[in-house]
């Protein structure tokens, strides 16, 4: 005989977690992908390194950053911009692996953002004490497409907010393999990530990574 130990839907083991409506916790999503992500990730940073940009106001990011795809988000003392050029190399950005593509379309569908078409990908590298400060995602040319973010490696704390910045925020740990989903309604919401702690995943060793898939143009 078979113990259903999560027979009642109290203990039940949720997938699928809406934040608020059209922002979707879809929980191991990536999980299959995981390596095949990270190998892909590895050959895209020989050509677009990892590096620290500065914020307009002068601050060194916490965060190391890399991307791929047509366009990349880049950051320095004239402010926050797409471009389809790497400042550091004077080249494009490496193209978005196909496995990157596949995954963030197929979560897209899964979170309810049909025909989603993403063509840039920002990498963030979180490394013990890194965090990102409270904002909103608004670079991008047009606010009707969703964004896709995968986590893997190192846990982190997530925070997630209103409209306004001093809404109150919601803390949502997001481990390897998670996908968040979030457009519409919530595409504008203020979110963040708390100062990464150390520890090790056999995937990444000591970091965690995040990808966010974007329509930027
Ligand atoms: C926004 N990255 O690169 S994305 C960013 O984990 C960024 O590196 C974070 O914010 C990271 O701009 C977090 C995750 C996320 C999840 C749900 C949201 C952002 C959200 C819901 C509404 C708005
Ligand atoms: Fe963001």
């Amino acid at each position: 005989m078979i113990l259903n130990l999560f027979a009642n839907s109290e203990s039940s083991p949720q997938w699928r977690e809406e934040l608020c409506p059209e922002a979707i916790v879809l929980r191991g999503f990536a999980m299959p992908d995981g390596a095949d992500l990270l190998a892909a990730l590895q050959e895209i940073t020989i050509q677009a390194p990892f590096r620290h940009m500065m914020t307009p106001g002068g601050f060194r990011m916490s965060v190391a950053m890399s991307n791929c795809g047509g366009y990349g988000w880049v950051s320095d003392h004239t402010g926050y911009r797409y471009d389809a050029i790497d400042p550091a190399s004077g080249k494009t950005w490496p193209p978005m692996p196909a496995v990157f593509l596949r995954l963030a379309r197929n979560a897209a569908m899964t979170a309810g953002f049909a025909n989603f078409e993403p063509d840039a990908c920002l990498i963030n590298r979180y490394q013990p004490g890194a965090r990102l400060s409270l904002h909103q995602d608004r670079n991008e040319r047009s606010l009707d497409h969703p964004i896709v973010s995968v986590s893997l490696g190192l846990p982190a704390v997530f925070l997630f907010g209103g409209l306004r910045r001093n809404d109150q925020v919601l803390r949502v740990l997001l481990t390897h393999g998670d996908v968040v989903a979030w457009g519409g309604s919530a595409r504008l919401r203020y979110h963040g990530v708390l100062p990464l702690k150390p520890g090790y995943h056999p995937l990444t060793t000591g970091h965690r990574i995040n990808l966010t898939f974007r329509k930027a143009a």
